[in-house]
């Protein structure tokens, strides 16, 4: 039996592929859970410095797998919070950079899923849909939360009302994404992008993530004095050192392996 998600690396890059491509990667228990945990494995292991998630063919993630919802013995409330939310807990709570390589069709949850990368890569012909409201559900794994903090509260409420298709010429006018690639190149773009965020200083971004997150519920100066005491962290650390010296010396910093 094929594996519901696909695991690789390559220059320190750990791709996690969503790999249901029949349903366009739509999520089953097996595949959100598998997803949590090769996170958390992502997160732990050393030789990983950039994290991309993406989908194998046409779709990136057409959301709840519609089919296993009927008959299902849990609640909505219990599966979201046994599969959906600790999920994307525990994506937005990595300290290494996500990107959300955006290949197709990103629709319900998985829409939310794509949102949900520090940075995040369309391939040209990719869609985005808050479909929730055709099936008559709520927008759930946190598009409540990130969609009006993009593009504020009566856009998201547009977009959720009437689950409108969002091309990626639109997304990227919208901020929903960073940067969009070619279908044909899509896959050596986005690792080649990847591979540039990996020889980034790792700690220093790090810390950049943790700042930015408190940044969005504190007020400016609680996050002043959180800048005073991740700046010491990242002074202290001997990326700090090597990117100064590479500057006396003209030279590339090499922030790998410090
Ligand atoms: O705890 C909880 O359960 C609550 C959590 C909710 C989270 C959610 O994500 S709710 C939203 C669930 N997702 C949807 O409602 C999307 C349903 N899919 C669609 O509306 C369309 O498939 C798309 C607009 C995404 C794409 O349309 P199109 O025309 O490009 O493709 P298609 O032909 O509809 O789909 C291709 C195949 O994928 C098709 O299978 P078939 O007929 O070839 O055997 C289709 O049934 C399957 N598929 C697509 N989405 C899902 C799916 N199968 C199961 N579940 C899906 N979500």
């Amino acid at each position: 039996m094929n594996s519901v998600l696909l695991v690789s690396d390559q220059n320190g890059v750990r791709t996690l592929t969503m790999n249901r491509p029949d349903k366009l990667n739509a999520a089953n228990d097996e595949l959100l859970l598998g997803l949590t945990q090769a996170l958390q494995d992502a997160e732990t292991d050393p030789s990983v410095r950039v994290i991309v998630l993406t989908g194998e063919g046409r779709g990136f993630c057409a959301g709840q797998d519609l089919g296993d919802v009927a008959g299902r013995d849990t609640t909505f409330t219990e599966h979201l919070n046994h599969t959906y939310n600790p999920l994307i807990r525990t994506l937005r709570g990595l300290s290494k950079p996500v990107i959300t390589a955006v290949n197709g069709i990103a629709a319900g949850a998985g829409a939310s899923l794509a949102l949900a990368g520090d940075i995040r890569l369309w391939s040209e012909s990719a869609k985005f849909i808050q479909i929730f409201s055709n099936i008559a559900l709520i927008p759930d794994s946190g598009s409540t939360w990130m969609l009006p903090r993009l593009v504020g509260y009566h856009r998201a409420f547009e977009l959720m009302a009437f689950a409108e298709r969002v091309d990626a010429e639109q997304a990227l006018a919208l901020g929903l994404c960073e940067h969009i690639f070619s279908d044909g190149s899509f896959r050596q773009d986005v690792q080649a992008y990847a591979e540039r965020l990996a020889q980034r200083p790792a700690h220093a971004l790090t810390l950049t993530k943790q700042a930015l997150n408190a940044a969005l519920t504190q007020s400016l100066s609680a996050s002043l004095d959180l800048e005073a005491e991740l700046q010491q962290q990242a002074g202290d650390h001997p990326e700090h050192r090597e990117g100064v010296s590479a500057f006396r010396e003209k030279r590339a910093a090499n922030f790998v392996n410090l």
